[in-house]
């Protein structure tokens, strides 16, 4: 849907419950220490980071959103972060990634995980891939081996056609070849996006065009200013960022990620 601008460039959203290893994913896949990750505390963060180095090909930028799974939480840093994530994301995407943890899920877990993703519009699996993390939790499997002992997460993974690849943020850091290395699995995961992003084009919804209305209009203003294009852009979007969530008052958290995951 919607048609990208032609920057060879990759943008990715990583979406996926707290602790999940998003921003481990990130630096994975960046191959340097540009997201903050944390051991365990209860603060959500949305980062976002671009990495300008041409990586597999093409420059990456990398958009973490926080409380995918976790938007019980209704403070006002969640919505703050999400906001941001919104506006890093304006006008378009090429890829939704999921991670997920390997491990074992509960059924409520699954429950839980199945109530989120049914929100999604349908057409957003069309730009999504699965990320699992932790894979040395797959002690010797494959994935396609755990996804079989795991009906429901394989639906998801067949859901986005597929789309699904595995990594360890921090055991699979060496190896060169095979598998169970982080640079093989990083380099499909973008051959993958790809592909998708070539078969099925960019993502975009109404949202994501109305807030780069804004920040276009927002650059307007600073016509008469001496500054950098670069900075304008960042002065517009951290503007947008505050007038919107001035306007999100009274909006929960949650209707949030659903309006940044809906489709027009
Ligand atoms: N063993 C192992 N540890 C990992 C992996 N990925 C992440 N971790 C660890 O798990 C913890 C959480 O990782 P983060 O990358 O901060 O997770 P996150 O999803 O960004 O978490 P929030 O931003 O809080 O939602 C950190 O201690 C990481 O070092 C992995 O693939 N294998
Ligand atoms: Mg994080």
């Amino acid at each position: 849907m919607g048609s990208c601008a032609s920057l060879p460039e990759r943008r990715i959203v990583l979406l996926g419950s707290k602790g999940d290893g998003k921003s481990s994913s990130g630096n994975t896949i960046l191959g340097e220490k540009v997201f903050t990750t944390k051991a365990s505390d209860n603060s959500v963060k949305a980062q976002s980071a671009r990495r300008k180095k041409r990586r597999y090909g093409s420059k990456i930028t990398i958009i973490e959103t926080p409380g995918f799974f976790d938007t019980n939480n209704n403070d006002k840093e969640m919505k703050s972060e999400i906001i941001k994530a919104l506006v890093e994301c304006a006008p378009d995407v090429d890829a939704f990634v999921i991670v997920l943890k390997v491990r074992e899920y509960t059924s409520q877990e699954i429950g839980v995980l199945q109530k989120h993703l049914n929100k999604i519009n349908k057409n957003v699996f069309d730009h999504t891939v699965i990320l699992f993390t932790f894979g040395k939790h797959l002690k010797g499997k494959t994935i396609e081996e755990f996804l079989k002992a795991n009906s429901q997460l394989q639906k998801l993974v067949d859901k986005c056609g597929g789309r699904c690849h595995v990594i360890d943020n921090k055991h699979w850091k060496r190896r060169k070849r095979g598998n169970k290395s982080n640079r093989v699995q990083v380099k499909n995961l973008m051959e993958t996006i790809d592909k998708m992003r070539n078969k099925n084009g960019c993502f975009t919804n109404e949202l994501f065009q109305k807030v780069e209305e804004q920040i276009q209009e927002e650059i307007g203003k600073m016509n008469g200013e001496n500054l950098p294009e670069k900075e304008k852009q960042e002065k517009a979007k951290k503007n947008v960022q505050n007038t919107m969530l001035e306007q999100a008052e009274g909006v929960t958290a949650e209707t949030l990620m659903d309006a940044l995951l809906n489709a027009a």
